[in-house]
């Protein structure tokens, strides 16, 4: 896939599993973001509680058909085997997991986003055929137990300023007030978590998070 068009993908894109809907529950969440205008969504279930078997797939298949019936790219965290079960569009993966050119060797030309926290980690998932790279956490976040430690915008200025001109989206503890320094540190977008699925209103905040986004990208 071009560039180009992976940056438009990255510019509001939703992560969500079951373990982090839980004020409602995840099919009302993602319509809502999707009615919002998010750009991607990835499924990440994980944790302790996270769904497993014929209950993950159930809910996987039901948030892919969601997304598919807006166009929307649908990828799966970590789990490759489910992204070729179900045909999903891509495949996130982060540094602990199968590397990256073994997994683009499975997922031929599906959108390959890998998770890099260092100029060289960035370089290397390059070479082996990432499509983007997700890059923080950029703010403290609840949202990943093993997160790594807080990276600030200083990281994509820092990619930037290295020669590294791939799609990068920012993640971890952004939200609507952060969008804005997000992407005018480096990145072409913003993955979310909290901010969207605890928000009061899911659709207006995706609908208030991307014309930040939007606007800042076409200032910057
Ligand atoms: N990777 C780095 S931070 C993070 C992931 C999956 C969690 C992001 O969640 P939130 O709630 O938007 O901080
Ligand atoms: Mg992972």
């Amino acid at each position: 896939m071009n560039q180009d068009q992976i940056r438009h993908y990255l510019q509001m894109y939703l992560v969500v599993g079951s373990v982090n809907c839980k004020a409602s529950d995840p099919i009302t969440i993602v319509k809502a973001a999707l009615s919002g205008g998010v750009t991607l969504v990835q499924f990440r279930e994980k944790g302790a509680d996270a769904l497993q078997g014929t209950e993950l797939l159930r809910l996987a298949l039901q948030i892919q058909a969601l997304c598919r019936a807006e166009g929307v790219p649908f990828i799966i965290n970590d789990d490759v085997d489910l992204a070729l079960e179900i045909d999903a569009d891509g495949v996130h993966i982060g540094q602990d997991d199968e590397n990256a050119e073994a997994v683009r060797a499975k997922i031929g030309d599906r959108i390959l986003g890998v998770s890099a926290h260092t100029v060289s980690e960035a370089r290397f998932a390059m070479q082996q055929g990432a499509d983007y790279l997700g890059i923080g956490p950029i703010y403290p976040t609840h949202s990943k137990d093993d997160a790594h430690e807080v990276q600030g915008t200083a990281i994509l200025c820092e990619l930037r300023e290295n020669g590294i001109h791939v799609p990068l989206v920012g993640i971890g503890g952004i939200t609507e007030e952060r969008a804005a320094e997000v992407i005018k540190a480096g990145a072409d977008g913003v993955a979310v978590i909290s901010a969207i699925t605890e928000a009061k209103d899911v659709h207006e905040t995706v609908v208030r998070m991307k014309s930040k986004v939007g606007n800042t990208l076409r200032e910057r």
